[in-house]
């Protein structure tokens, strides 16, 4: 018993992130009012569903309490709204005049029907413009009717006039009126039987109750999170409520008031009415005062789960990093294993000089010093994708210590934990010192910890204050809870201040474990509504997309610049620096999704354009040479040698000849133009770019006396050759920038006509190795003499590191390509190719990759897709979206391959979509293996938003403003609006 009720049932004894009050009357009442407040305020989301206008409802709750609910809406479906920004739209939302109409002629109909019955029944038009017609079968015995009494009479009553009238019963009558209504062409009507009326409605409570599971759900709140308290069965409609996407059967449903009637299916009835409510509702917010943990939640395609026994400590800490853009940190378990530290970095700060810059690595507020990382017989950690939630189990069967942990991307660069041990808890700090750099300085004010780690000009300064409580678990014994906040201020410039974060610390920390929570997932939830992709028919591999999604998200910043490492904030692998990888195959991703992250990705080789100019003017070019390895400043970082794996020291020579970079930032400039139409950015910033780096290829370009063009003396993205001449790839890419800057510079009096003439000869005499008879590319001068040699037919399996496989020098002189080369110009510049190319190219350096660089796999599935290859494609898809989970390379521990999972979207977005932006027209012609039954995509194009649905043999594309779309050939005008199309033969028609 608990304060003279019952215990709870075992379904509703336990923490829930939001709780729905579904209210057959327009009034709470003040004590449930308050109760709902105060959980309100301790961090639940609350919602209310009533009979009343939510405007109504708001103000007079306004007067009663502190706190009103999140969520308010009118069951009856008439305009639902949320209290709050935006408003809730009840899941359908069908075209209303036509509607009017037909429910009109739904009316009369059943009226007419109900006469030949014996029964005259006057009809109600809402005057409101409520969708919904009532008929009086029994007027006096309306849907107000609330006491249970007089409900029951109500019930008894009419059943007597049907049945005297030969009606049969209430259930009769509704699917009378249901059929009617159908045949008055309203497809799915909602029908309502109560007291003594019927309704015919297009939208009815239920529909409004799924709205608002869904706004939780675009909240971060997944149904299965989700108390639904039903007061009451009026009005509750008699059918099952099923939502688009998400399952309502998931949320668990009391109900409360329910009069002795049954209770619907999957509902459990409870006695005790509104203090049975109340009971619940001070339960959960009791939870809260208790510091409990939100329980994960397990969702196909959502929920990753990581368990292991310790040995892999290292590649699950990376696979499971938790960043926001600013900083990234392992999710290492939060006892530290002193073998595997866990680490901290932050974006774009580093150490050390030239060749010698790394990431530095900064104060870990994951860690729960004093116990023992590697003292556990399991460890189990579920990464919440849709969240960015972490939570972690480990130990020994009695003696397990609970965490939950996040990096808020709410507000970034803020660590929050909370971790519950059984038993006494060794003291220990709340900040733990890098593994690789030493501290600077750190110290104490009041409740605060904080520690600086300083890099050869900037540093990492953080501060951690935290709260332990002692008090008595469920199975008796003691436990600790602790509650942690640690906030960052990472500076690449200069050592920030320890007085300032320390201070920042307070109001944050202020805010609590569970606002900082709510906002967070609610803002992990809105990246996700711009961004997510969803592969029906392949749950392993849509989990490993959104995976990929969730680190592409996670890792860029969106102000400011980002410097983007090939690990991203996932490890410090490349010691942080910025290669291709960012420009290529990163960006694209949030050019589509996430402009502003793809512009922070283009400031920061914005402000390194002056360094990359002083790199050409010391070479003794002109115009701009981005480095092939690039961190603070912008100059050249690559290592000049490395030792390989038998320890002998091999020279690398990738900063001095893999020049393709130069092309790859103006190719991303002008990705992320294509897609945003971002006119400031495109005449300012982005045409210094454009014009710089076509000036370094004008000045890179040997012109030879018979006329042909040539690039001599590079390496191209198959670094098993070096140097070589005429590579594909590059010569390839410096004419698309030549043309690019031609084309899009405005003449100024910075560039002439005469120069923009001299880009176009050159770009024209440039030799691409293009061969008419066989269609194929040579990748580089030379190539075809070399040793003929199938790495798809002597490899034991691809990918495969072929240099280690065959030796480096018999790979030098063999056919054998390291990662997509000439089939990345398919993929990056398909205008640039023959038309036609695709295909004899593919057959001939498919089977010669060895996919040895792990960002090859997604560009072949990308290409394959183009071809028609469906299941090769699925197959190099696979590979792709595994590197990291399976380690595939081996390197996973030092961080996660950033450009595949850029790839895996391009694969996705350019290959099986078909996307690609031309000018003001977004092109789509996309194709689907028959294992999946659709491919959704939601992109941003030009400012609208776009939702992209790919089934057999449908296409549906839904807009919220207007866009030209071509698709298959079809040039498409939409609106604001949700577009059908049918494919039939080779062309697409418009369906609705
Ligand atoms: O940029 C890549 C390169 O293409 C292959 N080696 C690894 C680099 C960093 O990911």
């Amino acid at each position: 018993m608990n304060g003279g009720r019952p215990a709870l049932p075992a379904l509703v004894d336990r923490r829930f992130e939001a709780v729905l009050v579904w209210s057959s009357r327009p009034d709470l009442g003040p004590d449930t009012a308050r109760a709902l407040s105060s959980l309100h305020r301790a961090g639940a989301a609350v919602g209310v569903l009533a009979p009343i206008s939510p405007t109504v409802l708001s103000d007079r709750l306004a007067d009663e309490i502190e706190h009103p609910p999140l969520l308010m809406a009118d069951s009856s479906g008439n305009g639902g709204m949320v209290l709050g920004s935006s408003a809730l739209r009840p899941a359908r939302s069908p075209d209303h005049g036509a509607s009017l109409r037909a429910l009109e002629a739904a009316g009369a109909s059943l009226a007419e029907r109900l006469a030949a019955f014996g029964l005259d029944v006057p009809v109600y038009r809402h005057p409101d413009g409520r969708p919904r017609v009532t008929l009086d079968v029994m007027p006096g015995l309306g849907l107000g009717t609330v006491s249970p009494a007089a409900a029951r009479a109500a019930r008894a009553e009419v059943r007597r006039l049907l049945g005297a009238r030969g009606i049969g019963g209430v259930g009769d009558l509704a699917t009378l009126a249901a059929q009617v209504a159908r045949d008055a062409g309203i497809e799915d009507p909602r029908v309502l039987v109560d007291g003594g009326t019927v309704e015919i409605a297009l939208v009815d409570a239920g529909d409004v109750a799924v709205a608002m599971v869904e706004e939780l759900w675009h909240r971060g709140v997944d149904p299965q999170a989700v108390l639904l308290v039903i007061d009451g069965l009026a009005g509750f409609p008699r059918r099952p409520v099923p939502l688009v996407d998400l399952d309502l059967g998931a949320v668990t449903s009391v109900l409360v008031n329910g009069a002795g009637a049954a209770a619907p299916p999957g509902v459990l009835a409870l006695a005790g009415g509104r203090a049975r409510m109340r009971q619940l509702l001070v339960d959960q917010r009791r939870r809260r005062e208790r510091r409990t943990l939100p329980a994960p939640v397990f969702r196909d395609g959502w929920s990753l789960i990581v368990e292991g026994d310790g040995r892999e400590e290292r590649v699950h800490g990376a696979i499971l990093t938790l960043a926001d853009g600013r900083i990234g940190m392992s999710g290492s378990l939060v006892a530290v294993d002193p073998a595997r530290p866990p680490f901290m970095v932050a974006e774009g700060v580093y150490d050390g000089q030239g060749t010698r810059t790394h990431l530095l690595t900064g104060p870990v507020a994951f860690g729960l010093g004093g116990l023992d990382g590697a003292d556990h017989e399991t460890a189990r950690r579920v990464l919440d994708l849709r969240t960015g939630v972490l939570h972690e189990r480990f130990g020994r069967p009695g003696t397990v210590v609970e965490s939950v942990r996040f990096v808020s991307i709410a507000r970034p660069a803020t660590a929050v934990l909370r971790v519950r041990h059984p038993g006494a808890l060794p003291a220990g700090p709340a900040l733990l010192p890098p593994a690789d750099d030493p501290v600077h300085d750190r110290g104490r004010r009041r409740q605060v910890s904080w520690m600086r780690v300083a890099g050869s000009t900037g540093g990492i300064a953080a501060a951690a204050t935290e709260r332990r409580t002692r008090r008595q678990g469920a199975a008796g014994g003691d436990e600790h809870v602790v509650d942690r906040v640690a906030l960052y201020h990472p500076d690449p410039e200069e050592l920030p201040d320890a007085e300032a974060v320390v201070e920042a610390l307070g109001p944050v920390a202020a805010l609590g474990f569970e606002r900082l929570l709510a906002e967070h997932r609610e803002a992990w939830a809105r990246r996700w509504h711009a961004a997510d992709v969803v592969v029906e028919g392949d749950h392993e591999l849509q989990l490993g997309v959104r995976y990929a999604l969730f680190h592409l998200m996670a890792s860029v910043a969106d102000t400011g610049e980002a410097a983007v490492g090939a690990r991203g904030l996932t490890g410090t692998g490349y010691s942080g620096h910025v290669f291709w990888d960012a420009d290529t195959f990163v960006l694209p991703f949030l050019a589509a999704t996430h402009p502003a992250a793809a512009r922070a990705m283009l400031e920061y080789r914005i402000r390194r354009l002056p360094a990359a100019m002083i790199a050409a003017r010391a070479a003794a070019r002109a115009g701009a040479r981005y480095p092939w390895e690039s961190a603070r400043t912008g100059e050249d970082v690559t290592p000049i040698s490395a030792r390989d794996r038998a320890g002998k020291l091999v020279p690398i020579r990738t900063g001095q000849l893999e020049e393709h970079i130069v092309a790859e930032v103006p190719w991303a400039a002008a990705c992320y133009v294509d897609w945003t139409g971002d006119e400031e950015f495109a005449c300012g910033p982005g045409r210094h770019l454009l014009v710089e780096t076509a000036r370094y290829w004008a000045s890179r370009i040997r012109v030879e006396p018979d006329g042909s063009a040539h690039i001599y003396g590079v390496v191209g993205p198959d670094e098993y050759h070096e140097p070589v001449d005429d590579n594909a790839f590059t010569n390839v890419m410096a004419r698309w920038n030549l043309r690019r800057a031609a084309e899009a510079v405005a003449l100024g009096e910075d560039v002439g006509e005469a120069e923009c003439r001299r880009w176009l000869a050159l770009a024209e005499a440039l030799v691409d190795g293009y061969d008419g008879d066989s269609g194929v590319y040579e990748q580089f001068a030379g190539f075809h003499r070399l040793e003929p040699l199938l790495i798809a037919e002597v490899a034991p399996r691809r990918p495969i590191a072929a240099d280690l496989l065959l030796g480096a020098e018999r790979t030098r002189g063999a056919q054998v390509v390291k990662q997509a080369d000439v089939l990345m110009l398919h993929h990056l510049v398909p205008d640039e190719v023959v038309p036609g190319s695709l295909e004899p190219n593919l057959r001939f350096y498919e089977p010669r990759t060895a996919h040895g660089s792990s960002l090859s796999p997604a560009i072949h599935a990308s290409v394959l897709a183009r071809a028609q290859e469906l299941d090769a494609a699925l197959a190099s898809l696979r590979l792709a979206v595994r590197m990291d989970l399976d380690d595939l390379t081996g390197s996973t521990a030092t961080g996660l391959h950033l450009a595949t999972m850029g790839g895996v979207w391009q694969a996705l977005a350019h290959g099986f979509m078909g996307l690609r932006p031309q000018g003001d027209v977004l092109r789509v012609d996309p194709v689907l293996p028959s294992s999946w039954s659709s491919l959704e995509i939601r992109v941003r194009f030009r400012d609208v938003a776009l939702v992209l649905r790919k089934e057999h043999t449908l296409l549906t594309v839904s807009a919220d403003g207007r866009v030209s779309l071509d698709v298959g050939g079809l040039a498409l005008e939409m609106g604001p609006q949700t577009c059908t199309l049918r494919r039939r033969g080779p062309k697409w028609e418009v369906v609705t």
